[in-house]
Protein backbone atom coordinates (compact mmCIF):
# COMPACT_ATOMS: atom_id res chain seq x y z
CA UNK A 1 0.00 0.00 0.00
CA UNK A 2 1.07 3.00 -1.00
CA UNK A 3 0.28 6.10 1.79
CA UNK A 4 -0.23 9.57 0.65
CA UNK A 5 1.42 11.75 3.08
CA UNK A 6 0.98 15.70 3.47
CA UNK A 7 2.52 18.35 5.52
CA UNK A 8 0.84 19.24 8.70
CA UNK A 9 0.85 23.27 8.79
CA UNK A 10 -1.13 24.99 11.71
CA UNK A 11 -2.95 22.42 12.12
CA UNK A 12 -3.89 21.21 8.75
CA UNK A 13 -2.73 18.25 6.55
CA UNK A 14 -1.57 19.85 3.39
CA UNK A 15 0.82 19.32 0.38
CA UNK A 16 3.91 21.55 -0.33
CA UNK A 17 2.90 24.64 -2.03
CA UNK A 18 4.06 24.18 -5.26
CA UNK A 19 3.02 20.27 -5.41
CA UNK A 20 6.43 18.59 -5.49
CA UNK A 21 6.94 15.01 -4.41
CA UNK A 22 9.06 12.53 -3.32
CA UNK A 23 8.81 9.01 -2.50
CA UNK A 24 9.37 6.55 0.39
CA UNK A 25 10.85 3.49 -1.08
CA UNK A 26 11.13 0.01 1.32
CA UNK A 27 14.86 -0.56 1.17
CA UNK A 28 14.52 -4.35 1.71
CA UNK A 29 12.21 -4.54 -1.91
CA UNK A 30 12.72 -1.27 -4.00
CA UNK A 31 9.38 -2.30 -5.75
CA UNK A 32 7.28 -1.40 -2.20
CA UNK A 33 6.59 2.85 -2.27
CA UNK A 34 5.93 3.06 1.33
CA UNK A 35 4.76 6.39 0.79
CA UNK A 36 4.58 10.12 -1.76
CA UNK A 37 5.24 12.39 0.17
CA UNK A 38 5.90 16.73 -0.16
CA UNK A 39 9.16 17.56 -1.11
CA UNK A 40 8.86 21.01 0.96
CA UNK A 41 10.66 24.11 -0.10
CA UNK A 42 11.05 27.62 1.53
CA UNK A 43 7.81 28.94 1.78
CA UNK A 44 6.18 25.29 3.28
CA UNK A 45 9.05 26.29 6.01
CA UNK A 46 8.01 30.12 6.31
CA UNK A 47 4.26 28.77 7.17
CA UNK A 48 5.37 26.23 9.39
CA UNK A 49 7.52 28.43 11.37
CA UNK A 50 5.01 31.02 11.63
CA UNK A 51 2.35 28.84 12.83
CA UNK A 52 4.39 27.47 15.68
CA UNK A 53 5.99 31.18 16.53
CA UNK A 54 2.55 31.96 16.63
CA UNK A 55 1.09 29.45 18.93
CA UNK A 56 4.08 30.15 21.57
CA UNK A 57 2.65 32.27 23.70
CA UNK A 58 -0.39 30.04 24.52
CA UNK A 59 1.35 27.13 24.44
CA UNK A 60 4.36 28.31 27.30
CA UNK A 61 1.42 29.65 29.20
CA UNK A 62 -0.48 26.23 29.49
CA UNK A 63 0.67 24.23 32.71
CA UNK A 64 3.39 21.91 32.29
CA UNK A 65 1.60 18.95 34.19
CA UNK A 66 -1.44 19.89 31.26
CA UNK A 67 1.36 19.51 28.70
CA UNK A 68 2.88 16.22 30.14
CA UNK A 69 -0.58 14.90 30.40
CA UNK A 70 -0.75 15.04 26.26
CA UNK A 71 2.03 13.26 25.74
CA UNK A 72 1.07 10.52 28.72
CA UNK A 73 -2.14 10.37 26.17
CA UNK A 74 0.31 9.34 23.55
CA UNK A 75 2.23 7.06 25.06
CA UNK A 76 -1.04 5.18 25.49
CA UNK A 77 -1.84 5.31 22.02
CA UNK A 78 1.68 4.47 20.75
CA UNK A 79 1.49 1.12 22.94
CA UNK A 80 -1.78 0.33 21.42
CA UNK A 81 -0.16 0.35 18.34
CA UNK A 82 3.02 -0.76 18.78
CA UNK A 83 2.69 -3.37 16.41
CA UNK A 84 1.41 -1.70 13.15
CA UNK A 85 4.05 1.06 14.33
CA UNK A 86 6.97 -1.54 14.32
CA UNK A 87 5.90 -3.01 11.57
CA UNK A 88 5.97 0.42 9.64
CA UNK A 89 9.56 1.05 11.03
CA UNK A 90 10.67 -2.13 9.23
CA UNK A 91 9.35 -1.75 6.10
CA UNK A 92 10.58 1.79 5.57
CA UNK A 93 14.10 1.56 7.41
CA UNK A 94 14.58 -2.02 6.97
CA UNK A 95 15.29 -2.92 10.44
CA UNK A 96 14.48 -6.16 11.82
CA UNK A 97 11.57 -6.38 13.34
CA UNK A 98 11.87 -6.86 16.55
CA UNK A 99 14.06 -3.87 16.15
CA UNK A 100 11.39 -1.96 14.89
CA UNK A 101 9.36 -2.99 17.29
CA UNK A 102 12.37 -1.42 19.95
CA UNK A 103 12.47 1.46 18.40
CA UNK A 104 8.55 2.64 18.88
CA UNK A 105 9.43 0.77 22.44
CA UNK A 106 11.46 3.62 23.05
CA UNK A 107 9.50 6.52 21.87
CA UNK A 108 6.48 4.59 24.30
CA UNK A 109 9.29 4.79 27.27
CA UNK A 110 10.17 8.84 26.46
CA UNK A 111 6.29 9.49 26.48
CA UNK A 112 5.95 8.43 29.78
CA UNK A 113 8.79 9.63 31.20
CA UNK A 114 8.61 12.95 29.59
CA UNK A 115 5.13 13.00 30.36
CA UNK A 116 5.63 13.13 33.93
CA UNK A 117 8.24 15.62 33.58
CA UNK A 118 5.49 18.08 33.23
CA UNK A 119 4.70 17.46 37.36
CA UNK A 120 8.60 17.77 38.05
CA UNK A 121 10.39 20.63 35.67
CA UNK A 122 11.89 21.79 38.78
CA UNK A 123 14.42 24.52 39.42
CA UNK A 124 15.74 25.44 43.44
CA UNK A 125 15.04 27.76 45.91
CA UNK A 126 17.72 28.93 48.01
CA UNK A 127 17.49 31.54 51.26
CA UNK A 128 18.32 34.80 50.43
CA UNK A 129 21.30 36.94 52.21
CA UNK A 130 19.07 39.27 52.96
CA UNK A 131 15.85 39.60 54.98
CA UNK A 132 12.18 39.63 53.97
CA UNK A 133 13.87 37.98 49.81
CA UNK A 134 13.47 34.97 48.69
CA UNK A 135 15.14 33.53 45.47
CA UNK A 136 14.78 30.68 43.14
CA UNK A 137 15.34 29.32 39.60
CA UNK A 138 12.78 28.31 37.79
CA UNK A 139 12.91 26.38 34.07
CA UNK A 140 11.36 28.16 31.26
CA UNK A 141 10.54 27.02 27.36
CA UNK A 142 13.07 28.59 24.95
CA UNK A 143 10.62 29.16 22.05
CA UNK A 144 10.12 27.66 18.43
CA UNK A 145 12.22 24.69 18.24
CA UNK A 146 12.93 23.08 14.98
CA UNK A 147 14.00 19.35 14.73
CA UNK A 148 15.80 18.08 12.21
CA UNK A 149 15.93 13.93 12.46
CA UNK A 150 17.45 10.79 11.11
CA UNK A 151 16.23 7.66 9.43
CA UNK A 152 18.25 5.26 11.75
CA UNK A 153 15.54 5.53 14.53
CA UNK A 154 12.42 6.96 12.47
CA UNK A 155 9.75 7.02 15.90
CA UNK A 156 12.34 7.42 18.62
CA UNK A 157 15.01 9.64 17.50
CA UNK A 158 11.59 12.41 17.18
CA UNK A 159 10.22 11.24 19.89
CA UNK A 160 13.53 12.22 21.79
CA UNK A 161 13.24 15.80 20.90
CA UNK A 162 9.46 16.54 20.37
CA UNK A 163 8.29 15.16 23.92
CA UNK A 164 10.71 16.92 25.76
CA UNK A 165 10.63 19.87 24.02
CA UNK A 166 6.51 20.31 24.30
CA UNK A 167 6.16 19.64 28.05
CA UNK A 168 8.63 22.21 28.58
CA UNK A 169 6.42 24.62 26.69
CA UNK A 170 8.43 25.04 23.70
CA UNK A 171 6.68 24.99 19.77
CA UNK A 172 8.08 22.91 16.60
CA UNK A 173 9.05 22.73 13.54
CA UNK A 174 9.62 19.09 12.61
CA UNK A 175 11.58 18.25 9.62
CA UNK A 176 12.15 14.05 9.58
CA UNK A 177 14.61 12.48 7.11
CA UNK A 178 13.20 11.88 3.67
CA UNK A 179 13.77 8.34 3.89
CA UNK A 180 11.31 7.79 6.54
CA UNK A 181 8.70 10.08 6.21
CA UNK A 182 5.70 7.98 7.07
CA UNK A 183 6.79 7.18 10.74
CA UNK A 184 7.52 10.67 11.05
CA UNK A 185 3.98 11.12 10.16
CA UNK A 186 2.24 8.90 12.36
CA UNK A 187 3.94 9.98 15.11
CA UNK A 188 2.59 13.15 14.18
CA UNK A 189 -0.88 11.93 13.80
CA UNK A 190 -1.13 10.04 17.16
CA UNK A 191 0.21 13.41 18.98
CA UNK A 192 -2.43 15.56 17.40
CA UNK A 193 -4.95 12.72 18.27
CA UNK A 194 -3.65 13.07 21.96
CA UNK A 195 -4.62 16.85 21.90
CA UNK A 196 -1.34 18.79 21.04
CA UNK A 197 -3.04 22.17 20.19
CA UNK A 198 -2.81 23.11 16.33
CA UNK A 199 0.12 25.18 15.43
CA UNK A 200 1.73 24.13 18.05
CA UNK A 201 3.39 20.77 16.41
CA UNK A 202 4.34 21.70 13.15
CA UNK A 203 5.63 18.85 10.33
CA UNK A 204 7.42 19.93 6.88
CA UNK A 205 8.57 16.49 4.81
CA UNK A 206 12.13 17.69 2.40
CA UNK A 207 15.21 16.80 1.82
CA UNK A 208 17.83 18.48 4.29
CA UNK A 209 19.59 19.27 1.35
CA UNK A 210 16.49 21.57 0.03
CA UNK A 211 15.49 22.87 3.73
CA UNK A 212 17.70 21.80 6.26
CA UNK A 213 20.34 24.79 6.52
CA UNK A 214 17.06 27.25 5.50
CA UNK A 215 14.88 26.21 8.77
CA UNK A 216 17.69 25.86 11.11
CA UNK A 217 18.92 29.47 10.34
CA UNK A 218 15.43 31.11 9.76
CA UNK A 219 15.63 33.78 12.56
CA UNK A 220 11.72 33.10 13.79
CA UNK A 221 13.58 29.66 14.61
CA UNK A 222 14.85 30.19 18.74
CA UNK A 223 16.08 26.35 19.15
CA UNK A 224 17.76 23.52 16.93
CA UNK A 225 17.52 19.79 17.85
CA UNK A 226 19.80 18.08 15.08
CA UNK A 227 21.02 14.28 14.88
CA UNK A 228 22.34 13.26 11.75
CA UNK A 229 26.71 13.47 10.62
CA UNK A 230 28.97 15.10 12.46
CA UNK A 231 29.84 17.35 8.94
CA UNK A 232 26.14 18.67 9.11
CA UNK A 233 25.97 19.07 12.62
CA UNK A 234 29.40 21.13 13.22
CA UNK A 235 27.84 23.09 9.99
CA UNK A 236 24.66 23.73 11.50
CA UNK A 237 25.82 24.76 14.90
CA UNK A 238 28.79 27.58 13.48
CA UNK A 239 25.86 28.96 11.84
CA UNK A 240 23.46 28.93 14.64
CA UNK A 241 26.04 30.19 16.87
CA UNK A 242 26.59 33.26 15.19
CA UNK A 243 23.11 34.00 15.01
CA UNK A 244 22.44 33.42 18.44
CA UNK A 245 20.21 30.17 18.66
CA UNK A 246 20.22 27.66 20.95
CA UNK A 247 21.53 24.01 19.05
CA UNK A 248 22.82 20.58 20.13
CA UNK A 249 23.53 18.05 17.94
CA UNK A 250 24.01 14.44 18.38
CA UNK A 251 26.65 13.32 15.52
CA UNK A 252 28.48 10.25 14.74
CA UNK A 253 30.52 7.95 16.44
CA UNK A 254 33.17 5.06 16.05
CA UNK A 255 32.11 2.82 19.03
CA UNK A 256 34.15 0.06 20.32
CA UNK A 257 34.35 -3.07 22.20
CA UNK A 258 37.16 -4.21 24.47
CA UNK A 259 37.89 -8.16 25.08
CA UNK A 260 40.26 -8.88 27.68
CA UNK A 261 41.58 -11.83 28.09
CA UNK A 262 39.63 -12.94 31.21
CA UNK A 263 36.32 -12.08 29.00
CA UNK A 264 33.58 -14.47 28.88
CA UNK A 265 34.17 -15.18 25.54
CA UNK A 266 31.04 -16.69 23.96
CA UNK A 267 29.00 -13.16 25.56
CA UNK A 268 31.99 -10.91 23.96
CA UNK A 269 31.18 -12.80 20.38
CA UNK A 270 27.41 -11.91 21.17
CA UNK A 271 27.51 -8.67 21.98
CA UNK A 272 29.87 -7.75 18.91
CA UNK A 273 27.80 -9.21 16.93
CA UNK A 274 24.45 -7.11 18.35
CA UNK A 275 26.75 -3.75 18.37
CA UNK A 276 28.13 -4.46 15.46
CA UNK A 277 25.29 -6.09 12.94
CA UNK A 278 22.48 -5.06 15.24
CA UNK A 279 19.87 -2.19 12.61
CA UNK A 280 22.79 -3.49 10.33
CA UNK A 281 25.29 -1.32 11.75
CA UNK A 282 23.47 1.86 11.28
CA UNK A 283 23.56 3.44 14.48
CA UNK A 284 25.72 5.87 16.34
CA UNK A 285 26.30 3.78 18.95
CA UNK A 286 27.36 0.88 16.87
CA UNK A 287 30.44 -1.28 17.15
CA UNK A 288 32.02 -1.11 14.57
CA UNK A 289 35.56 -1.29 16.20
CA UNK A 290 36.43 -4.52 18.50
CA UNK A 291 39.88 -4.20 20.41
CA UNK A 292 41.19 -7.82 21.25
CA UNK A 293 43.59 -8.73 23.76
CA UNK A 294 46.68 -10.29 21.95
CA UNK A 295 46.41 -13.47 24.16
CA UNK A 296 42.52 -14.49 23.16
CA UNK A 297 42.88 -12.45 19.70
CA UNK A 298 43.03 -15.58 17.50
CA UNK A 299 40.13 -17.77 19.69
CA UNK A 300 37.86 -14.42 19.62
CA UNK A 301 38.42 -13.82 15.52
CA UNK A 302 37.47 -17.93 15.05
CA UNK A 303 34.48 -17.82 17.20
CA UNK A 304 33.53 -14.38 16.37
CA UNK A 305 34.00 -15.26 12.17
CA UNK A 306 32.18 -18.32 12.55
CA UNK A 307 28.94 -16.76 14.24
CA UNK A 308 28.58 -13.66 11.34
CA UNK A 309 28.93 -16.68 8.83
CA UNK A 310 25.44 -17.94 10.35
CA UNK A 311 23.87 -14.51 10.15
CA UNK A 312 20.96 -14.62 7.60
CA UNK A 313 20.18 -11.57 5.95
CA UNK A 314 17.01 -10.82 4.47
CA UNK A 315 13.99 -8.62 4.62
CA UNK A 316 13.34 -7.50 8.62
CA UNK A 317 9.90 -8.91 8.20
CA UNK A 318 10.75 -12.08 7.62
CA UNK A 319 11.37 -14.26 11.35
CA UNK A 320 14.52 -16.05 10.16
CA UNK A 321 15.85 -12.93 9.54
CA UNK A 322 18.80 -11.85 11.53
CA UNK A 323 20.32 -8.64 8.79
CA UNK A 324 18.30 -6.74 7.12
CA UNK A 325 19.21 -3.88 4.32
CA UNK A 326 21.28 -0.17 4.26
CA UNK A 327 19.07 2.09 4.09
CA UNK A 328 19.63 3.44 0.42
CA UNK A 329 21.74 3.12 -2.76
CA UNK A 330 24.64 5.94 -1.72
CA UNK A 331 24.70 5.19 1.97
CA UNK A 332 24.92 0.94 -0.01
CA UNK A 333 27.40 2.88 -1.81
CA UNK A 334 29.50 4.58 0.42
CA UNK A 335 29.84 1.49 2.60
CA UNK A 336 31.13 -0.80 -0.34
CA UNK A 337 34.11 2.37 -0.87
CA UNK A 338 35.27 1.70 2.64
CA UNK A 339 35.30 -1.76 1.87
CA UNK A 340 37.75 -1.03 -0.73
CA UNK A 341 39.99 1.18 1.42
CA UNK A 342 39.87 -1.24 4.05
CA UNK A 343 41.17 -3.78 1.31
CA UNK A 344 43.93 -1.32 -0.25
CA UNK A 345 45.27 -0.37 3.51
CA UNK A 346 45.96 -3.74 4.05
CA UNK A 347 43.34 -4.92 6.65
CA UNK A 348 42.81 -8.35 6.05
CA UNK A 349 39.22 -8.96 4.59
CA UNK A 350 37.91 -12.30 6.94
CA UNK A 351 34.15 -12.57 5.81
CA UNK A 352 31.85 -10.59 3.66
CA UNK A 353 32.90 -7.88 1.60
CA UNK A 354 30.15 -7.53 -0.83
CA UNK A 355 26.35 -6.79 -1.98
CA UNK A 356 24.27 -9.82 -1.58
CA UNK A 357 21.06 -10.37 -4.05
CA UNK A 358 20.05 -13.71 -3.31
CA UNK A 359 16.40 -14.63 -3.13
CA UNK A 360 14.19 -12.56 -1.06
CA UNK A 361 17.77 -10.01 -1.32
CA UNK A 362 17.44 -9.89 -5.16
CA UNK A 363 15.14 -6.08 -4.88
CA UNK A 364 17.07 -4.61 -1.84
CA UNK A 365 19.95 -2.69 -0.67
CA UNK A 366 21.94 -5.82 0.90
CA UNK A 367 25.78 -6.10 2.35
CA UNK A 368 27.56 -8.93 3.39
CA UNK A 369 28.08 -8.70 7.27
CA UNK A 370 31.68 -7.78 7.22
CA UNK A 371 34.55 -8.30 9.61
CA UNK A 372 38.15 -6.93 8.68
CA UNK A 373 41.16 -8.54 10.90
CA UNK A 374 44.35 -7.32 11.83
CA UNK A 375 43.41 -3.59 11.42
CA UNK A 376 46.05 -0.90 12.25
CA UNK A 377 44.81 1.77 14.84
CA UNK A 378 45.37 4.52 12.17
CA UNK A 379 43.52 3.19 9.03
CA UNK A 380 40.80 4.93 8.15
CA UNK A 381 38.46 1.91 8.78
CA UNK A 382 39.50 2.16 12.16
CA UNK A 383 38.92 5.86 12.54
CA UNK A 384 36.15 6.66 10.40
CA UNK A 385 32.49 6.22 10.76
CA UNK A 386 31.34 3.46 8.17
CA UNK A 387 27.32 3.39 9.73
CA UNK A 388 26.89 -0.08 8.01
CA UNK A 389 28.08 -3.84 8.87
CA UNK A 390 31.37 -3.51 8.66
CA UNK A 391 33.24 -4.24 11.58
CA UNK A 392 37.43 -4.11 12.55
CA UNK A 393 39.31 -6.28 14.50
CA UNK A 394 42.31 -4.83 16.52
CA UNK A 395 44.77 -6.26 18.55
CA UNK A 396 45.89 -5.05 21.45
CA UNK A 397 48.48 -5.23 24.02
CA UNK A 398 46.36 -5.62 27.45
CA UNK A 399 44.07 -2.95 28.98
CA UNK A 400 46.05 0.54 29.01
CA UNK A 401 46.60 -0.35 25.46
CA UNK A 402 43.06 -0.97 24.52
CA UNK A 403 42.04 2.07 26.38
CA UNK A 404 44.32 4.09 24.31
CA UNK A 405 43.39 2.77 21.08
CA UNK A 406 39.30 3.03 21.78
CA UNK A 407 39.99 7.14 22.87
CA UNK A 408 42.42 7.49 19.89
CA UNK A 409 39.43 8.88 17.47
CA UNK A 410 38.06 11.75 16.77
CA UNK A 411 34.25 10.53 18.36
CA UNK A 412 33.45 9.71 22.04
CA UNK A 413 29.53 8.23 22.04
CA UNK A 414 30.05 4.92 23.22
CA UNK A 415 32.58 1.90 24.06
CA UNK A 416 32.15 -1.25 26.07
CA UNK A 417 34.11 -3.84 27.82
CA UNK A 418 34.29 -7.48 28.76
CA UNK A 419 35.70 -8.82 31.32
CA UNK A 420 35.60 -10.62 34.85
CA UNK A 421 38.20 -8.47 36.82
CA UNK A 422 36.41 -5.77 38.45
CA UNK A 423 39.95 -3.55 38.65
CA UNK A 424 39.76 -4.07 35.04
CA UNK A 425 36.23 -2.56 34.55
CA UNK A 426 37.12 -0.55 37.06
CA UNK A 427 40.03 1.49 35.18
CA UNK A 428 38.17 1.45 31.60
CA UNK A 429 34.57 3.02 33.54
CA UNK A 430 37.52 5.96 34.79
CA UNK A 431 39.53 6.39 31.75
CA UNK A 432 37.05 5.49 28.56
CA UNK A 433 36.39 9.08 27.11
CA UNK A 434 32.95 8.21 25.79
CA UNK A 435 29.40 9.55 27.02
CA UNK A 436 28.72 6.11 27.44
CA UNK A 437 30.62 2.96 28.84
CA UNK A 438 29.21 -0.67 29.11
CA UNK A 439 30.83 -3.24 31.37
CA UNK A 440 29.91 -6.53 29.74
CA UNK A 441 27.10 -5.40 27.07
CA UNK A 442 27.76 -3.95 24.06
CA UNK A 443 27.61 -0.40 22.92
CA UNK A 444 24.23 0.02 21.46
CA UNK A 445 20.61 -0.14 23.75
CA UNK A 446 20.87 3.41 26.02
CA UNK A 447 18.03 3.32 28.13
CA UNK A 448 16.10 6.58 28.24
CA UNK A 449 16.15 7.46 32.06
CA UNK A 450 19.82 8.41 31.46
CA UNK A 451 21.81 11.50 29.59
CA UNK A 452 22.49 10.29 25.94
CA UNK A 453 25.79 11.88 24.08
CA UNK A 454 28.88 11.52 23.77
CA UNK A 455 32.27 13.74 23.67
CA UNK A 456 34.65 15.28 21.22
CA UNK A 457 32.77 15.27 17.07
CA UNK A 458 29.61 12.85 18.83
CA UNK A 459 28.12 15.67 20.62
CA UNK A 460 27.39 19.50 20.64
CA UNK A 461 25.71 21.13 23.42
CA UNK A 462 22.92 19.72 25.57
CA UNK A 463 22.79 15.83 26.02
CA UNK A 464 19.29 13.92 25.00
CA UNK A 465 16.97 11.93 26.65
CA UNK A 466 16.52 11.65 30.77
CA UNK A 467 17.91 12.09 34.37
CA UNK A 468 20.18 14.74 34.99
CA UNK A 469 22.10 16.88 32.41
CA UNK A 470 18.90 15.51 29.96
CA UNK A 471 16.92 16.85 27.79
CA UNK A 472 15.01 19.02 29.95
CA UNK A 473 18.34 21.34 29.76
CA UNK A 474 17.96 21.05 25.73
CA UNK A 475 14.51 22.38 26.21
CA UNK A 476 14.54 24.62 28.83
CA UNK A 477 16.56 27.76 29.90
CA UNK A 478 17.16 28.57 33.68
CA UNK A 479 15.70 32.44 35.16
CA UNK A 480 16.51 33.17 38.43
CA UNK A 481 13.60 35.60 40.49
CA UNK A 482 14.72 37.96 42.95
CA UNK A 483 11.75 38.85 45.24
CA UNK A 484 11.84 41.70 47.72
CA UNK A 485 9.03 41.85 50.17
CA UNK A 486 10.96 44.42 52.51
CA UNK A 487 9.48 47.60 51.14
CA UNK A 488 12.45 49.38 51.07
CA UNK A 489 15.67 49.63 48.93
CA UNK A 490 18.13 46.40 50.12
CA UNK A 491 21.29 45.84 48.59
CA UNK A 492 23.37 42.76 47.95
CA UNK A 493 26.75 42.07 49.18
CA UNK A 494 26.66 45.58 50.74
CA UNK A 495 23.68 45.77 53.69
CA UNK A 496 24.83 43.88 56.55
CA UNK A 497 22.53 43.30 59.46
C1 LIG B 1 21.30 6.34 17.35
O1 LIG B 1 21.81 5.43 16.74
O2 LIG B 1 21.32 7.51 16.88
O3 LIG B 1 21.63 3.26 22.44
C2 LIG B 1 20.55 6.19 18.62
C3 LIG B 1 21.13 2.89 21.37
C4 LIG B 1 19.74 3.35 21.03
C5 LIG B 1 19.76 4.70 20.42
C6 LIG B 1 20.65 4.83 19.24
N1 LIG B 1 18.95 3.35 22.25
O4 LIG B 1 21.71 2.15 20.59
Amino acid sequence: MTEKIKNFINGKWIDSADGKTLKSINPADTSDTIGIIPRSGQSDIDAAISAASNLYNKWRLIPAPKRGEIILRAAEMLNKRKQELGTLVTREMGKVLAEGLGDVQEAIDMAYYMGSEGRRLSGETVPSELPNKDCKSIRVPIGVFAMITPWNFPTAIPAWKIFPALVSGNTVVFKPSSYTPVCATKLVEILVEAGIPDGVLNLVHGTGEEIGEYLATHPKVDGVSFTGSTAIGEKLAKMCSTLDKEISCEMGGKNAIIVMDDAMLDLAVEGAIWGGFGTTGQRCTAASRVVVHEAVYNKFLNMFTKAVSKLRLGNGLLKITDVGPVINKSQMQKILNYIEIGKKEGAKLVIGGTTYKKGVCANGYFIEPTIFANVKQKMRIAQEEIFGPVVSVIKAHGLEDAIRIVNDVKYGLSSAIYTQDVNNSAVAERDLDTGLVYINASTIGAEIQLPFGGTKKSGLGHREAGGRGGAIDMFTKWKVIYRDFSGRLQKAQIDKE
